[in-house]
């Protein structure tokens, strides 16, 4: 992906593809080519990995930081040596981040200083010793001065540069089809969260789809092809933030200010001093934006043309207060997953309706599926989409049976088939394009702040409560966050006749608390009931608790 962005687009070489939002630290792309063959050096001289020895699957890296400007480069130098980068949410404790280290079978961990603590615990219990555990470096504002004795990127690249040259990547014919580049976590379709083996070719794939869907538009708005600015605040380690944000825009030549984390002072200041054309944001944050219009409209946002939004659904009322108050933007929606490396549709500037995901991009080809199997064909009817496109991923790790549920094996001649899991419904739009509307989701799966939930994670972790015989989670509509987590719980026996209700729910949502990332905490609440809602087979009946939670709503 270097190669594609940097190496053979000459032209790209002399631009800023990643900029720091706080410090103004930035490279040209023809000094991240230098730095990312330095750093692949460095990596080598530390692990005694070489370019075309080894498997991908011996040379896995974690990284568990804020968004950094050396975040890619870190990605890509592992990419050079043919390995595979796991990147985690920077808001994992460290049992989560432990359940992924072991999974992709890291043999490092590269992090920041603001989560060294949590890093050096889940590495510990990982297997990771400490003299594999690496610093990216961060502006001063999160990493302070205090100097930590662990190896940083700047070090490993120096170290580098006085080192010999490498080997150049021998592949062999279709490797890049075959070997993972990245292993993202996603719960899919059910059950916990998953290694999505992404390809190399997944991700070029879905980059071109993005850019060859959006090119026709960018050259009337931007004729000469000046660079335009984009804001990389949402996480790396997602895949929007990773492929989209982080590579997509970089392939075109255009550059990202990076922000570690948000915060509505300095997500202002980075846009007004770096002259941001395009925010991609989820829906949470436009709220916000909303919101807190007063803040907002003292800064000067008047380069910004464009807003992106995805990974959950924004709500046409949303998009059209936004609208009202910055009457010129474009205000777009995409729909993406992890499995499918990313974007399946997105509106475009001409044809903007609110409420839709847009399009489908160039190379996808789409079906809607009924309850029942049936293809359904027509506008306006509604079932689960099922895709296919040269990004959809290789699969899980080591998991045969999400990988039959989800991944339909290409035994007809008819392609290789992907469930999403989500209700959608094709409609014709005012200017005669198809858009998708993302109408339900099926699979079991949350969405806060567009960040994943697994109910099954949750549920095996109360289950490990004393006072929980069983437990059910759903996702409950939330203003700010979208959705959040709910338990509905059976108390077991061990809990007293006299104990209090309120006392029990408050001790169960502790222990979430004390052991998962906050967007996993049950805001929802906790609701005792007397059993849990199953299926002859044991299958938890969700629909079933979603209308009862619907229902005490409207009372
Ligand atoms: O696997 P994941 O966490 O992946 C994402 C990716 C979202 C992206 C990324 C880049 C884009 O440009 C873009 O437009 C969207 O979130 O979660 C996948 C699930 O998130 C829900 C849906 O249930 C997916 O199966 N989701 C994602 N986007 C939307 C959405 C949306 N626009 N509306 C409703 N649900």
């Amino acid at each position: 992906m270097l190669d594609e962005a940097y190496g053979r687009r000459p032209h790209n070489a002399s631009k800023n593809p990643f900029t720091c939002g706080l410090s103004g630290k930035t490279f040209t792309g023809l000094e991240m080519v230098e730095r990312v063959e330095n750093l692949a050096k460095g990596l080598s001289n530390e692990f005694g990995w070489e370019p075309n020895k080894g498997t991908e699957w011996e040379k896995v890296i974690g990284i568990f930081a804020l968004n950094t400007v050396d975040s890619m480069t870190l990605a890509y130098a592992v990419h050079r040596l043919s390995g595979i980068v796991s990147p985690a949410n920077a808001a994992y404790s460290a049992s989560e981040l432990e359940f992924q280290l072991k999974s992709a079978g890291a043999k490092a961990l590269f992090t920041c200083i603001p989560l060294l603590q949590t890093s050096l615990e889940a590495a510990k219990a990982a297997g990771i010793p400490n003299d594999r555990v690496y610093i990216l470096e961060m502006p001063k504002e999160f990493s302070g001065n205090e100097s930590v004795p662990f190896k940083t990127v700047g070090q490993l690249i120096s170290e580098g540069s006085k080192s010999v040259k490498l080997e150049q990547l021998k592949w062999e014919k279709g490797q890049g089809a075959r070997q993972t580049a990245y292993l993202c976590y996603s719960s899919g379709t059910s059950g916990l969260p998953k290694g999505v083996m992404i390809s190399h070719r997944n991700v070029i794939a879905n980059i071109i789809q993005i850019c060859l869907y959006e090119k026709p538009t960018r050259d009337k708005r931007n004729p000469e092809n000046r660079t335009e600015v984009g804001l990389g605040l949402l996480p790396l380690s997602h895949i929007y933030g990773l492929v989209v944000i982080a590579q997509a825009s970089t392939y075109r030549g255009d550059g990202v200010v990076i922000l570690p984390k948000f915060e509505l002072q300095s997500y202002l200041y980075a846009i007004e001093t770096q002259k941001i054309n395009t925010l991609y944001l989820v829906p949470p944050i436009i709220i916000q934006m909303a919101k807190n219009q007063g803040a907002c409209q003292k800064a000067d946002l008047s380069s910004v043309k464009c807003v992106f939004t995805g990974a959950a659904p924004l709500g046409a009322e949303t998009a059209d207060e936004l609208q009202k108050i910055y009457p010129s933007w474009k205000i777009r929606q995409g729909y993406g997953l992890t499995e499918t490396c990313t974007v399946v549709s997105s509106s475009v500037e001409h044809d903007i309706w609110f409420g839709s995901s847009g399009s489908l991009l160039p190379g996808f080809t789409a079906k809607i599926v009924s309850p029942e199997g049936n293809d359904v064909s027509g506008y306006d009817q509604p079932g689960e989409l099922v895709v296919q496109s040269p990004s959809v991923v290789l699969g899980y790790l080591n998991n045969e049976k999400a990988n039959k549920e989800t991944f339909i094996d290409d035994t007809d001649g008819k392609g290789r088939w992907m469930r999403t899991g989500d209700e959608a419904v094709f409609k014709k739009g005012p200017n005669g394009y198809e858009h998708v509307f993302i109408v339900d989701r099926i699979k079991e799966l949350i969405k806060v702040k567009g960040l994943q939930v697994a109910p099954a994670e949750l549920e095996a972790h109360l289950l490990a409560h004393p006072s929980v015989a069983d437990v059910a989670v759903i996702p409950v509509p939330d203003d700010a966050a979208g959705e959040v987590p709910k338990a509905f719980i059976v108390k077991s026996s061990s809990v007293g006749l006299e104990e209090n209700d309120r006392m029990v729910a408050r001790d169960i949502a502790k222990h979430v608390q004390d052991h998962k990332a906050r967007h996993k905490w049950l805001k929802g609440g906790v609701e005792f009931i007397d059993v849990i809602p199953k299926s002859p087979s044991g299958k938890i009946l969700r629909r079933l608790l979603r209308d009862k939670e619907k229902e005490s709503r409207r009372k």
